[in-house]
């Protein structure tokens, strides 16, 4: 129903969507074509920026990369499957990634599965940004921008019989050596539809220009079953999801995936109420999950020169559920909703060469979170307005944790490791570690025609964000930091307070003839930003400072401020011939003190000149970015120096059902650092240890699709 107000109002106005719309509109199926290319370049109020997996010829194994597409869109990287999301500066749990219209939670301490890659690409139908502020109904818990992705599904039949339908796919990389192959296919009729989708890729480490960066393989396999059925009013859906991660490289963190393993249930129910409509919506996740340091890499070694062979089990149990109502009411589309969601972690620490050893990381850390919203949209005069207000009930705990280091007895030392541990074990396990917040947020969004070329979007609103499990629980010294991957150890604070957020935005969708450009600025303040800062925790100093030589990082409420411009354009110069891209740039500080905030993404551009015909396509594109030396001074973050790549894509329709897309990107085979890219944590890779890593250097690819 959400869409239905979507739809709305993308009619009113021009639209990037418009875009899409008509390309798709002559084939009944918008999956049909791989030689689809979406353009994203506007926004207003429910319009969305919106990708179709499959018609991006972009190859790749998640959908992390894609975000750079959007206006202000980034991703942190820390291993091949390893995307978090970045919007206008704020990363990870800062941003709302909906997966199929609910929530998703990382099994692994460290987010080495993130919920950008919880679908692969080769599964996945659309990818959504919400630009700017997103609605409360769509953000159930966050600051930032709302990302939601979904996975492919074919639904009802038009036609009054049954039919099947599918969509088989393979591709080669020749960079990593990297193949993947999915199959989607099922069977439907006006009432029902059955679908199973299967995937599975492999790739070796990948290559750039100075050597083979290691520990950057990865291995998955996903399937897929869903199942839907429409009552005389109603609809069911029931789907499942099986995940399994084989041996994949994450070499920005301590450890990589030896495996991880999930298995999501979801249900869908939609029924007519009256003038409205009731959705609902709920599933179930659990995962359990290996790492280690010594499968994918060398056994790093301690201060003393000890090879250090750690492993570690993560397993998650989770769930959640949004039932919302829809209905018009004089003018006013109105939306009412309740979500809940829970998340269990418990993370265990061993030593494969000792089985004393053993350190409870996380023990029963439990979030569980109420929502409640209301949101209105209605026009008035030349202005369509939005208002949304949430409030969220949310309750932490955490079990009592301990460990032995299996360490002989040392006489004469005053206090030994196993000594320190303890103490930091019996200070958490006394603290009371239950802890409530309540979030209250709120939106107010305006869009306006003001003559025919130009429309003016303003937005208002404030967000709060609790903070994590590893925010608050993480009572030893360790790197389990929902992937900062900044190469410190941290400790959690349990009194940690919400993050606040207020933020404005300002923007335009302005048009001249065939040139659309829509700019918009943003500024944001956030009060008790949650970041590092040095710990007076003179235990956990020295039980690190003895483990790695370096002092930890306490997690600590900060104030920060962020602001920026980002846009898109697009250039129609024949009806073959066209331009688009987008520019986006933000500026993150202290606020308290002078600083500069973490893994901020430099100026980004992305730019792409494309010549497209009935049956195929070719582009040129360019990705770059600026030197990044605003860097954080509390983790010692590095700069990096700016870089620019180009790639060469191309589509074609065989006839019949198939297709094929390929191309070369980093033609150049250019060696450069992303900023976002984290550093080296591997040893004897061609990359130096701590040295930020490289990106992939020239890959060739050729991917080929059939439907039906
Ligand atoms: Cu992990």
């Amino acid at each position: 129903m959400l869409n239905k107000t979507a739809a709305s109002f993308a009619i009113l106005l021009f639209s990037p969507l418009a875009i899409y719309a008509q390309q798709t509109e002559s084939s009944a199926d918008v999956d049909d074509s791989s030689v689809e290319v979406v353009v994203v370049t506007g926004v207003r109020i429910g319009d969305t920026l919106k990708l179709g997996g499959s018609q991006v010829s972009q190859p790749g194994v998640d959908n992390s990369d894609l975000l750079r597409l959007f206006p202000g869109g980034n991703r942190n990287s820390n291993g091949p499957i390893t995307g978090i999301s970045q919007y206008r500066g704020l990363f990870g749990a800062q941003n709302n990634v909906s997966i199929n219209g609910q929530a998703y939670t990382s099994g692994c301490p460290n987010w080495m599965v993130t919920p950008l890659s919880s679908i692969p690409r080769s599964q996945t139908q659309t990818v959504t940004l919400h630009r700017g502020l997103g609605s409360v109904a769509l953000i159930e818990e966050g600051l930032g921008g709302s990302i939601a992705m979904s996975a492919r599904e074919k639904g009802f039949s038009e036609h009054n019989k049954w039919s099947t339908f599918g969509r088989v796919e393979g591709g080669y990389g020749s960079n990593a050596g990297n193949w993947g192959g999915a199959l989607y296919t099922g069977i439907h009729n006006p009432d029902n539809w059955f679908d199973v989708a299967a995937s599975s890729e492999k790739g070796d480490d990948y290559k750039f220009a100075g050597g083979t960066v290691a520990a950057t393989e990865y291995d998955r396999k996903q399937y897929r079953l869903g199942y839907g059925h429409r009552f005389s009013k109603a609809e069911l859906t029931l789907g499942v999801v099986i995940n399994r991660t084989g041996n994949s490289g994450t070499p920005a963190l301590p450890m990589d995936i030896v495996y991880f393993d999930s298995e999501q249930y979801e249900l869908g129910l939609d029924v007519p109420a009256g003038q409205g409509e009731i959705s609902f919506k709920a599933h179930t996740l659990s995962v359990e999950h290996v790492m280690d340091n010594f499968t994918l890499r060398p056994i790093p070694a301690n201060m003393a020169g000890m090879k250090m062979p750690r492993e570690s089990l993560a397993t998650g149990d989770g769930g959640g559920f949004k039932l919302t109502y829809a209905r018009n009411f004089a003018g006013h589309d109105l939306l009412l909703g309740i979500d809940y969601k829970k998340e269990i972690h418990d993370a265990d620490i061993s030593n494969p060469m000792n089985e004393v050893f053993y350190i409870t990381n996380f023990n029963q850390a439990d979030r569980d979170r109420t929502g409640f919203f209301a949101q209105v949209t209605r026009p008035m005069d030349r202005w369509i307005l939005e208002v949304g207000l949430r409030y969220n009930h949310l309750n932490m705990d955490s079990g009592e944790v301990g460990g032995n280091l299996a360490m002989k007895p040392v006489p004469m030392m005053s206090m030994t490791q196993q000594d320190r541990l303890d103490a930091l074990a019996k200070a958490f396990n006394e603290a009371d570690r239950s802890k409530t917040d309540h979030q209250l947020s709120g939106i107010l969004k305006a869009s306006s025609q003001r003559g025919e070329n130009i429309r003016l979007n303003l937005g208002i609103g404030r967000k709060v964000r609790s903070p994590s499990y590893q925010e608050r629980y993480l009572w030893l010294p360790m790197e389990a930091t929902a992937g900062l991957a900044d190469g410190y150890t941290y400790i959690g604070d349990i009194n940690l307070k919400p993050e606040t957020s207020i933020e404005l935005t300002t923007g335009v969708d302005w048009s001249v003839g065939s040139f659309k450009l829509t700019p918009e600025v943003f500024y944001r303040d956030v009060k008790n930003y949650i970041q590092g800062a040095p710990s007076s925790n003179m235990i956990a100093n020295k039980f690190a400072m003895m483990m790695s030589g370096r002092a930890p990082l306490q997690y600590a409420n900060v104030d920060a401020e962020l602001y920026g411009l980002d846009l898109g354009y697009e250039l129609k110069i024949t009806n073959s011939w066209m331009l688009h891209g987008n520019l986006g740039y933000v500026r993150g500080k202290r606020t308290d003190v002078k600083g500069n905030l973490y893994r901020i993404a430099p100026l980004s551009s992305f730019v792409e000149l494309m010549y497209k015909h009935d049956r195929y396509f070719v582009s040129v594109e360019s990705l770059a970015a600026s030197k990044q030396d605003k860097v954080s001074a509390y983790n010692n973050e590095k700069a990096t120096a700016g870089w620019g790549i180009a790639s060469f894509r191309g589509g074609l329709s065989l006839g019949g059902n198939f297709d094929v897309s390929l191309g070369v990107e980093n033609i150049f085979d250019k060696v450069f650092q992303d900023h976002l890219g984290g550093y080296n944590r591997v040893a004897g890779s061609d990359v130096l240890l701590r040295e930020r890593l490289y990106s992939k250097g020239r890959n060739y690819y050729i991917s080929l699709n059939a439907n039906w």
